[in-house]
């Protein structure tokens, strides 16, 4: 597999990582339509354990059956598809190599208050399914965020031996945060850095808004305007230790194609490494979130259609 230049640069950025770690990085970031690019696209499915079953899949019934989810993965051709043991191993032998797997190695679920996650599957797991990459999220600033960060250090430490990429989900909330400064500009900035502090290679982040919710941080941000959301990008880019991670920007809820489309052109020229959409991927019918990603694909630089001629 040639590496191409813009690729050849992200891995620059990992020097000093183990060859089998960067490896895998190459092998997601020279998959599927936006191969060769340097960004990524990939499709979340853990909703059903965040979230619930109906929650996640009613608006589109077929979702239910892991093999849709990794057929829309395949058919899409994204980077990767993310998602918890169960799912992953219900379809990874018979679709072994069509997609690249990242394993979610922590979950939480809806149904408890506290904000913290149980390590649900090991490194070993995701050997065994073949994964590129292990996955887990983070809380900065609930009560138990040291706990989760030890566990994700633990997880991190052994991936990285065993020659896999490492991602985390960066989702400030809990203790003293309001639900509005979980994405506020200088708390998603402030999870990204922690994540990088903590060794992942890829971080996954919400889009963050214009707000500045610490009171100490202030002055570190006055005088710039935050309007554009461009510009929080680029910022939270800066954070990810000036763009030498790879970062991505979570789909959210469902909603209108065009404004997901903008809000990808923005991080397009803020220096984003990409998109993971989930519930905007699978809550559409398959044919409308093939023509929404293929857009996505697009914006972010695709050259090739998605199915050749
Ligand atoms: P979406 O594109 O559906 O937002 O998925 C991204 C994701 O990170 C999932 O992996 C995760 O289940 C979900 O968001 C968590 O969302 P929230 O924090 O809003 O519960």
């Amino acid at each position: 597999m040639a590496i191409s230049e813009p690729v050849r640069r992200i891995l620059e950025g990992f020097d000093g990582e183990r060859p089998g770690t960067k490896a895998k990085l190459a092998s997601l970031l020279m998959h599927g339509r936006l191969a060769g690019t340097g960004k990524l696209m990939i499709l979340p499915v853990d909703q059903g354990f965040e979230h619930g079953p109906a929650r996640s899949f009613a608006m589109n019934p077929a979702a239910y059956h892991p093999q849709y989810l990794f057929q829309l993965a395949i058919d899409a051709r994204l980077s990767a598809l993310a998602g918890p043991v169960g799912l992953l191993g219900a379809c990874a032998d018979r679709l072994a190599g069509e997609v690249p797997l990242i394993l979610k190695a922590n979950s939480a679920d809806s149904l408890a208050q506290e904000h913290d996650q149980a390590v649900t599957a090991t490194v070993r797991d995701a050997l065994e399914l073949g994964c590129a990459a292990i996955g887990y999220t983070i809380y900065p600033g609930a009560d138990r965020q040291y706990e989760m960060f030890e566990e994700v250090r633990d997880g991190i430490a052994e991936a990285r031996a065993n020659g896999l990429a490492a991602m985390i989900w960066a989702y400030p909330r809990g203790g003293a945060l309001a639900h509005e400064d979980e994405t506020a500009l200088d708390i998603v900035a402030y999870a990204a850095h922690i994540a990088a502090l903590l060794g992942a290679h890829i971080i996954k982040v919400k889009l963050p808004t214009e707000r500045i919710a610490q009171h100490e941080a202030q002055d570190a941000y006055a005088g710039r305007n935050w309007r554009s959301l461009e510009t929080r990008v680029a910022h939270v880019m800066q954070a990810a230790f000036a763009g030498k991670r790879i970062v991505v920007f979570s789909g959210g809820p469902l909603a209108d194609q065009r404004e997901l489309v903008e809000q990808v052109r923005a991080i397009a020229r803020g220096g984003g490494h990409g998109s993971i959409v989930g519930r905007n991927s699978f809550q559409r019918t398959h044919d409308e979130a093939l023509a929404l990603l293929d857009e996505i694909a697009g914006v972010y630089g695709a050259a090739e259609k998605r199915v050749q001629a």
